[in-house]
């Protein structure tokens, strides 16, 4: 991969001028980041093919990574790192006369997906590439991403994304590769006949790992309908009519379900799984038999990967193609389809886990129907469950229990989430099947959340244990043995405060706020949930505020409270924590009595690329989830590698964090899981922590008065009325725990030495958490398939 800059400079000004169209002197800066993204793509070429043909002459076992969520973020700065091309790039294009970071700013995030769930598919698809995993990742081509959000008088108001409406550099389409896929209609004797038809068309981004040593593909369908347009009804003047079809099928990849966490039974959301599980199914078995491989081959080639249940039609589906379209034998086909397919977990809560009514699934796939009542009675012939135990039960297909049983592995995304998932989520089906669940902790990739969202501390990861350490991130490790050297502990500090300033720069431009890079910055950003508790965070804020007014000479640790994250549309729970945080930082930021001491910033539109800026610039990674409710958390990795403690609670995750970096460098509070159940079957829990905490009932007293809504004095009497008599999430009962650890969190702090020294332990100690070691672990436990590299 050797490019001098006199090549790479000539090849942006070819893109420029002959795939843009653009004479130089009138180029904008979006005609340069394209060129520059198209010159950069071209080197991605060589190791894609490479890899392709090189998985075909070994024969190689390929994984397909089934998901209805990919949440990338941006594409160039990526490519440019991964390719090695970082300082060449910025040069060669300040030679244009224009600043790279200005140019990588410009790309729109592609957005499809929620949250952590549609962001480690991004990492595993970076690190299948980097380790060397054949695999293709099966998704769909959402027009409009997640919704982008705006704060209106602080409340969150939603409008959709449009992230096509520029061309995608990244993408290329392949209207070759094209499946039908059908919907309703009726079963002809054995012979399924769809009564609607759409057409899903691929687009494959090429996804590059770390040196250009391998790269894999994207494959994104978009659909489009089977017959283009009615000319009839269009030349007898019936405009709107005539383009009917179209529009049809265009709405099945129109727009990602905006839904964390909360499942709702549409009927055009189970049409979107269909449509991207039956099409990435055909696509696989049309590739494996161009291949001349046979039918029955196919698990010692294919490994599938569910990712949640949103796929997990696949089961029947393969079973349908097997049966109907290959003349396989029904239990042969159902063999078969269990060992390729894996189940991965990533919910415990209830109301997230997907269950159809049996009269839509009938109608709407009518031949899965009957598969799913034969895969049902084959378990109970084959295995003897307990009898309550079953697919299709209270008239609802439910997809957890189809994607176990059609799956040889499942598994859940944190140790302590894998054993819930065994002992409350399918302990029957766990008793039933031994050994058949197994955990396999999430990681992030360490190039994008470490070498390309925080340079200044990899130039000092570098300066200390020497390069290479981007793609075995156990070698952190070494950093160790520099800790008690004074000079690294003030290179670490002044990279921190680096990505400090820069951040305090772009939240004066962008939010009109002042902050002091001297303060703490305290982050707490994901999904808006109430079993996140950004609410715990906030009423803790109140109380810090209420205490900084109380004594106003003390000497206090500043601090900058950030919050970013997005609730569903349709989650008011969510959304009036949302507003109860606007409204605390209008009046925390105005009180010149507290001043620098205490701000509160909450940018709108939290997304991959404020992530990159964010979690550099942290000091501490707030993970204050209820305990057993959090499967996992990746962003709590992430924190952690760029040198933020955590202050958190024993759940997802967060368990390993602290068994890595060690109880002296890890903010622990809380409640357990096992207390926490307890708790809540306790009478009165949250009026008796109220009455037992003074300044939880002062905080609420504070906003029941109206303090943080002088407009609207009882605009927050519901969510405290819920507070006192429910309280699910116990934030009353974990109030004062939590209140205690942030008080250790300032102690710690006033101590650069003690504090520079925690941060870089948990930098260390963060080798565990690269999503290259899961990759390996599914690759070894999972998919049986070895590392090509
Ligand atoms: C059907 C509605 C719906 C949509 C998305 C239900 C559930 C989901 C996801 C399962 C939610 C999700 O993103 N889960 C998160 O997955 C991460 C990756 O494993 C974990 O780190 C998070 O803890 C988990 O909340």
């Amino acid at each position: 991969m050797h490019l001098t800059k006199d090549t790479l400079r000539a090849d942006v000004l070819r893109h420029l001028t002959y795939t843009l169209g653009k004479d130089a002197p009138h180029a904008s800066a979006y005609d340069w980041r394209m060129a520059l993204s198209y010159a950069v793509r071209d080197r991605i070429m060589g190791p894609w093919f490479q890899s392709t043909r090189r998985t075909w002459a070994e024969g190689r076992k390929r994984v397909y990574y089934l998901s209805m969520e990919f949440l990338i973020g941006r594409l160039l700065q990526d490519a440019v790192v991964n390719l090695g091309l970082d300082d060449l790039a910025r040069e060669v294009m300040a030679g244009f006369g224009q600043d790279f970071m200005g140019l990588v700013e410009g790309e729109p995030d592609a957005a499809l997906g929620n949250g952590g769930l549609g962001r480690l598919a991004a990492c595993f698809m970076e690190s299948m590439a980097t380790v060397g995993c054949p695999a293709y990742g099966y998704g769909i081509r959402y027009e409009h991403g997640l919704f982008r959000q705006r704060f209106e008088g602080g409340q969150q108001v939603e409008s959709p994304e449009d992230w096509l409406t520029q061309t995608n550099p990244w993408e290329f389409p392949r209207p070759e590769s094209a499946y039908t896929i059908g919907f309703k209609g009726q079963i002809e004797g054995e012979r399924w006949v769809p009564g609607e038809t759409v057409v899903a068309s691929a687009h494959d981004t090429p996804v590059i790992g770390w040196q250009g040593g391998w790269a894999n593909t994207l494959r994104l369908w978009a659909a489009k309908p089977t017959t283009l347009f009615d000319l009839d009804r269009f030349n007898r003047g019936d405009h709107t009519a005539a383009a009917e079809p179209e529009a049809l099928a265009r709405t099945l990849s129109r727009v990602l379900y905006p839904d964390d966490t909360t499942y709702q039974g549409k009927e055009l959301r189970l049409k979107q799984e269909y449509f991207l599980t039956s099409a990435a199914l055909q696509d696989i078995l049309r590739r494996h038999l161009a291949a001349g491989l046979s039918v029955a081959d196919l698990p010692a080639h294919v490994a599938i990967q569910m990712n949640d249940t949103h796929p997990a039609i696949a089961g029947p589906e393969l079973i349908r193609l097997l049966v109907d379209e290959h003349a396989m034998a029904f239990d042969t086909a159902l063999e078969t389809a269990r060992a390729c397919l894996g189940y991965t977990n990533h919910t415990l809560l209830p109301e997230a886990l997907e269950k159809w009514p049996t009269y839509m699934f009938g109608t709407v796939l009518p031949r899965h129907m009957q598969i799913v009542e034969r895969i049902d009675s084959w378990h109970r012939r084959t295995f003897h469950p307990p009898h309550y135990v079953g697919i299709v039960k209270h008239h609802e297909v439910r997809m957890g229990e189809l994607a176990f049983i059609m799956s040889h592995k499942v598994n859940g995304v944190s140790a302590l989430h894998s054993e819930l998932v065994k002992t409350s989520l399918f302990p029957e089906l766990h008793r039933t099947h031994p050994g058949q669940i197994v955990n396999q902790t999430n990681g992030v990739t360490p190039r994008r959340w470490l070498a390309m969202a925080n340079r200044p501390l990899s130039g000092v990861i570098t300066q200390a244990i020497g390069p290479g350490w981007e793609a075995d991130l156990d070698r952190l490790k070494g950093l160790e043995n520099h800790i008690e050297d004074k000079g690294f502990r003030d290179a670490f500090q002044a990279a921190k405060r680096q990505n400090k300033q820069a951040l305090a720069g772009w939240i004066a431009a962008s939010q009109g706020v002042q902050i002091s890079p001297d303060a703490l910055f305290d982050v707490q950003v994901k999904r808006i949930h109430e079993y996140k508790r950004q609410l715990l965070n906030i009423l803790q804020t109140i109380a810090h505020w209420h205490r900084l007014r109380e004594t106003p000479h003390a000497s206090a640790v500043p601090r900058v409270k950030i919050f970013g994250g997005k609730s569903a549309p349709g989650y008011a729970a969510a959304k009036e924590i949302i507003h109860l945080i606007n409204d605390v930082a209008a009046v925390v930021n105005a009180d010149a009595q507290v001043g620098d001491r205490l701000k509160v910033v909450y940018p709108a539109n939290y997304n991959v690329s404020m992530a990159e800026r964010l979690i550099p610039a942290a000091d501490l990674s707030e993970q204050i989830s209820t305990a057993g409710m959090e499967a996992s958390g990746t962003g709590n990795m992430k924190f952690m590698m760029n040198g933020a403690p955590t202050i958190g609670t024993l759940d997802g995750a967060n368990v390993e964090i602290l068994q890595e970096v060690g109880a002296e460098n890890f903010f622990l509070f809380g409640l357990t899981t096992d207390e926490a159940i307890r708790r809540r079957e306790t009478p009165n829990q949250s009026a008796r922590a109220i009455e037992g905490s003074e300044m939880l009932k002062i905080v609420l007293q504070l906003i029941a008065e109206g303090r943080f809504s002088p407009d609207q004095p009882d605009r927050y009497h519901g969510l405290l009325h819920r507070i006192w008599h429910h309280d699910h999430f116990l934030v009353a009962a974990d109030f004062d725990a939590y209140d205690a650890a942030q008080a250790r969190v300032d102690q710690a702090y006033a101590d650069p030495e003690i504090w520079v020294r925690m941060a870089a332990r948990n930098t260390a100690r963060s080798g565990f958490f690269s999503s290259d070691r899961t990759i390996r672990s599914y690759m070894k436990d999972i998919w049986n398939i070895p590392p090509a590299l």
